[in-house]
């Protein structure tokens, strides 16, 4: 195993295998609302990938702004920000080999009117504006939006028992 340290976002590799990533998901409001955080969390978990950390939390308008930074400036970002600090959010981060893009394709296209069937926005959504969940969109943003939402401590790595069976690990 070779350990590689990358703001604590990237974290091993097994020989030439995938990398072991961590990803920040968030149960956005009308996710939490709908009573679906559950069901994201149930999809992520039957997929394979490792829940570390996770906390219920208003996010604030300096947060959202923060966390939201790439889209300063275009048409959508004041319902954005309107939408993100409306309710509590359940914030968690996931860990895996290549958990980011596993996230991703779980969570499915962001408008959730062209999201496949089968992902979690294109089951249970159809307005771009209430798309249900978020999830970091490159290993370098998700160092970033972890930081943002969790201390270090607050983020657990370990095993499952039957790892090997799920992950390869
Ligand atoms: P992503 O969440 O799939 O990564 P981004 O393009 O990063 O999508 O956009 C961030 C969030 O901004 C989206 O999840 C959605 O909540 C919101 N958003 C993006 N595009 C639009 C839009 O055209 N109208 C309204 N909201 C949008
Ligand atoms: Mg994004």
């Amino acid at each position: 195993m070779r350990y590689i340290k990358d703001n604590g976002t990237r974290i091993s590799v097994r020989g030439d295998g995938p990398v072991t990533e961590r990803t920040l998901v968030l149960a956005k409001p009308d996710a939490v609302a709908r009573g679906l955080t559950g069901e994201i969390i149930s999809r992520l978990e039957a997929r394979g990938v490792r829940l570390a950390g996770l906390k219920m939390i208003w996010i604030d308008e300096d947060l959202a702004k923060r966390h939201y930074s790439a889209h300063v400036g275009k048409p959508f970002f004041e319902g954005l920000l309107k939408y993100i600090t409306s309710l509590p959010v359940v914030a968690m981060v996931w860990e895996g080999p290549s958990a980011v893009s596993v996230v991703r394709s779980t969570m499915g296209a962001t408008n959730p009117a062209q999201a496949q069937p089968g992902t979690i926005r294109g089951d249970f959504g159809m307005d771009i504006s209430n798309n249900l969940v978020h999830g970091s969109d490159s290993v370098e943003s998700a160092g970033r939006e972890i930081e943002l939402f969790f201390k270090e401590e607050e983020i657990y790595s370990w095993k499952r028992p039957h790892e090997k069976y799920i992950t390869g690990e």
